[in-house]
């Protein structure tokens, strides 16, 4: 009913402020001026309203940082992440300085330079010092950002070290699977046709390799200072395995085999202690709207110290052992 009332109190005031313009302009032409006519009080009062934006705008913009910036990711947990996050900045320091002295001039230059009766314009058609300033500065600072960010681009895209864990990200409608490669670091060969029930991942029970591989689903470990080398895959449409804490994204394409790595340099304890939030966890999202459920489309990570990761490795069952428990029942995994 309030809903109803407000919608009718802003209509009518619509109205009224239409029957005011009319009003205004039936006095103006009862006394005789042109209507459309525009006088130095007129621009004055444009001036000034002009300069009130320019106020308010930035007041604006303050709030937003101060009340939305708190809300921004913490600081990086992987190690290329720190270069990523200092190129970040440094390219916004870089736009906030411009955008704040070309908004600042705009609008003050209106406000002290409104229309004034008899002034005309300078004529200022050229001049080839100012081109030559507009043009080479830019120039150089686009130069400047372009090799920062190649640089970090081919730190990242660089394939990873021979030493670094592998493992697989496998996406599906809509959730996530992790494969550790195993004692071997080598991942087992799977296909998509051998998808069955149990065995969601297609795994190629010929391959020996296979054998010492880690299926888990809900979450998965990472040791602290190890660089982890990701091969993502799909099963059915195009995903993206986001993870924002380390400042990674990769799609996950059917058909292909994509890669990333990163090293993390924080653990979840370190990180939950530094936000002073123990039910902080570090996340792997979804990035590519893939059906309905894809909002829900996650899977936690925990960085260990290596200590606590090799212990917790030692809990999971390999492939192998799961697979043999399942064919013969009460024998014990091998
Ligand atoms: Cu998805």
């Amino acid at each position: 009913m309030i809903k109803i009332l407000v919608y009718v109190a802003i209509i009518l005031a619509v109205f009224a402020i239409g029957y005011l313009v009319k009003v205004y302009e039936l006095s103006t032409s009862l006394k005789g001026k042109k209507q459309h006519e525009v006088t130095e009080n007129d621009n004055r009062m444009m001036g000034k309203i002009m300069m009130t934006f320019l106020v308010v705008f930035f007041a604006f913009i303050i709030f937003n940082l101060e009340s939305y910036g708190p809300r921004m990711l913490p600081e990086s947990a992987s190690e290329h992440g720190v270069g990523l996050d200092w190129l970040f900045n440094f390219n916004m320091a870089i736009l906030f300085f411009v955008f704040v002295i070309t908004h600042v001039v705009l609008f003050y230059f209106a406000y002290k330079y409104y229309g004034r009766n008899g002034n005309t314009a300078t004529y200022f058609p050229h001049n080839n010092k100012l081109e030559m300033i507009w043009t080479v500065i830019p120039a150089i600072v686009l130069a400047v950002i372009i090799i920062f960010g190649l640089k970090a681009w081919n730190k990242i895209t660089a394939p990873a070290s021979k030493d670094a864990i592998v493992m697989q990200l496998y996406s599906q409608q809509f959730q996530w699977t992790a494969r550790y490669a195993g004692k071997d670091n080598l991942l087992g060969d799977s296909n998509y046709k051998l998808i069955t029930d149990t065995n969601p991942l297609g795994m190629d029970d010929g391959d020996r390799k296979g054998d010492d591989d880690i299926i888990v689903r809900n979450e998965f470990h990472i040791p602290l200072g190890k660089e982890i080398e990701f091969k993502l895959n799909s099963r059915d449409v195009i995903h993206s395995a986001y993870l924002p804490h380390f400042r990674a994204q990769m799609n996950c394409v059917p058909g292909m085999t994509t890669m990333l790595h990163f090293t993390p340099i924080i653990t979840t304890q370190q990180m939950r202690d530094k936000l002073n939030n123990q039910k902080f966890d570090y996340i792997l999202l979804c990035n590519k709207i893939c059906g309905v459920s894809h909002y829900n489309m996650q899977m936690t990570i925990i960085v260990d110290t290596e200590a606590d990761y090799n212990a917790w490795l030692k809990t999971q069952k390999t492939y192998k052992s799961k697979t043999t428990a399942a064919e013969s029942k009460p024998v014990a995994a091998k």
